[in-house]
């Protein structure tokens, strides 16, 4: 027999290079839903229902192109539960001659293959993923040698590189490489927001969902309303329902949040590009070819292409670079447990139950509520990086590690101490009410800065600028919030102090 070709679960993408050499008449796809994988992190019940579907349904077109694939679903009996036992057991089954994958996108699976590469006596061919923008390698040339890694040079980098929204001479289409003071926009309760593009589950995700049902009862999350593509066709469409129907106001409301309005202007793609059921390369061409050839206007193409090629990218880059040490930071040395309204929403701050409930619902949320509501609340409140990040990596239908931890734990935590960020994404509560709607409708007073009824964000924001004062007070992109602290009053401090602790020592 020839070589083992085995594909993750987020490795559905035809251009994958462990398939580039196939030799179909010898070679064997192996594909396993596995217990594992599906059980590190209590995933969400959508979220296992998309992968085992997508991959499901990526078995099938291999199927269809003739070619020879073992796919282990979660109850066949002779499925061993993990990727090295399932391996081993294929070994034994077909001897093949070699075996090949792309290298895992998370640390923990990445060791695993490559201590199984030490131990086989097979060739054991583990090929790098091309599937990004840029290699780790190019990252890592890149951070070397800097004290700060900030995504903004990375990204002009990238710009440059790939010649994406450049003008001839080498300057940035419409002559500045960022929009955002044009992104900042109030939602506007009135303003029609187009429906998202729904997938009606066929025969495989019914079958998918019924497993779930029975299988993971016990994990977080709701299943009804299954909607999301499971092949790249549908993915494919998805986003070009997104350029025609949401991209024109992406940028303008992209901070915005309302509620019962899950889906906003945002393009819901990440969980396919995560998967490869779209690549980021595609993506970014189309959004410039509605800019050049669809009129669509700049703030919102250049504010969607930064999120993917600048994030992503450099999120990847960071992740690589960094681990495993990143997992382990925690430079505001934050332990307190994460509340249990993070599963059940139920809490009276209303931006988080309606963030929560979201989750629960869809398995979605967008960037605003996990960094400024869902993020900034755990923050303020201390919760330790190891229990948020766990959350995080379980409720998203798109969380994976490489992507999860360096948000949550640079982005929203701080944990390390500014190698992403220049400065924690901390807010009151007016920051909130600005770019949403859901004060009006809580319990607590956002106009209110202390005392009963008064918003926590707000003297929970004040709080933690006075509990990390010899972090912060000499950060130079803070100096207008500690000159405000210190012109405020003992007695405005001191009741800010004590609202803080009633309110961390009780359980809202
Ligand atoms: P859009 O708002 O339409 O953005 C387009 C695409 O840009 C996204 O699909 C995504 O691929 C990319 N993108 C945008 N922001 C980021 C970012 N900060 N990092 C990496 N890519 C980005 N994204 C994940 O893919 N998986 C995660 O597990 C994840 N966890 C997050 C946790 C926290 C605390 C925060 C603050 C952000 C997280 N993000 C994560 C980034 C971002 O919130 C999601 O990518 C986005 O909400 C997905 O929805 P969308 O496809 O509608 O995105
Ligand atoms: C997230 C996930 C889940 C839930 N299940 C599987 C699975 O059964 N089989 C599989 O191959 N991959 C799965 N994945 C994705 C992996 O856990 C992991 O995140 C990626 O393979 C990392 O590259």
């Amino acid at each position: 027999m020839g070589t083992v070709r085995l594909i993750l679960g987020d490795q559905l993408d035809f251009g994958i290079a462990s398939l580039a050499d196939i030799d179909p008449e010898n070679d064997l796809i192996l594909m396993a839903e596995l217990k594992t994988e599906a059980t590190y992190v209590k995933h969400h019940k959508k979220k296992i229902a998309f992968i085992f579907s997508a991959m499901r349904h990526f078995a099938e077109e291999c199927r269809l192109k003739g070619w020879n694939i073992c796919y282990i679903d979660y109850d066949n009996p002779d499925n061993k539960g993990d990727f090295i036992s399932q391996l081993q057991s294929v070994i034994d089954v077909f001897s093949p001659d070699a075996l090949c994958m792309v290298e895992a996108g998370e640390f923990r699976l990445r060791q695993i293959f490559t201590e199984f590469q030490l131990e086989t006596s097979l060739p054991f061919e583990i090929r790098k993923d091309t599937r990004f923008f840029t290699s780790e390698e190019r990252f890592r040339d890149w951070a070397d040698g800097r004290t700060q890694l900030r995504m903004e040079y990375f990204y002009r980098e990238l710009r440059r590189e790939t010649n994406v929204l450049m003008s001839e001479d080498g300057t940035p289409i419409g002559g500045k490489w960022n929009y955002d003071s044009e992104n900042r926009v109030s939602p506007d309760a009135k303003k029609h927001i187009p429906s998202p593009t729904k997938i009606k589950p066929d025969e495989i995700t019914k079958d998918v969902i019924a497993l779930v049902v029975s299988r993971f009862s016990d994990h977080f999350g709701s299943l009804e309303s299954f909607h999301y593509a499971v092949t790249r066709k549908d993915a494919l469409l998805i986003l070009d329902k997104f350029i025609e129907e949401r991209l024109i106001n992406f940028g303008t409301f992209q901070d915005a949040m309302l509620v019962d309005e899950a889906w906003m202007y945002h393009s819901h793609i990440g969980l396919y590009l995560n998967i490869g059921l779209l690549s980021p390369k595609e993506v970014v061409s189309r959004a410039e070819q509605a800019f050049y050839e669809e009129n669509m206007p700049l703030n919102s193409v250049e504010g969607f292409i930064r999120q993917i090629l600048g994030w992503r990218e450099y999120i990847r880059g960071l992740y690589w670079y960094k681990m495993p040490e990143y997992a382990n930071m925690n430079y505001l040395g934050l332990t307190a447990p994460l509340p249990d309204f993070y599963w059940s929403a139920q809490t009276d701050l209303k931006c988080v139950s309606h963030s929560v409930a979201q989750t629960r619902d869809h398995a979605y949320a967008h960037h605003i509520q996990r960094l400024m509501v869902l993020g900034n609340y755990a923050l303020l409140t201390g919760v330790s990086p190891e229990q948020l990040n766990n959350w995080f990596l379980s409720v998203y239908v798109d969380a994976y590690e490489w992507v999860e931890l360096p948000n949550v734990s640079g982005m929203v935590l701080f944990a390390d101490g500014g190698i992403l960020a220049s400065k924690p994404y901390v807010s009151g509560g007016a920051y909130i009410d600005r770019m949403s709607n859901y004060c009006g409708s809580c319990k607590y007073n956002v106009k209110k800065k202390t005392g009963e009824n008064a918003c926590p964000f707000n003297y929970l924001y004040w709080n933690f600028l006075m509990s990390h004062e010899d972090k912060f007070k000499n950060n130079p992109r803070m100096g207008m919030m500690y000159r405000t602290l210190s012109k405020m009053s003992d007695e405005n401090r001191n009741q800010i102090q004590k609202d803080s602790q009633i309110w961390l020592n009780a359980d809202p």
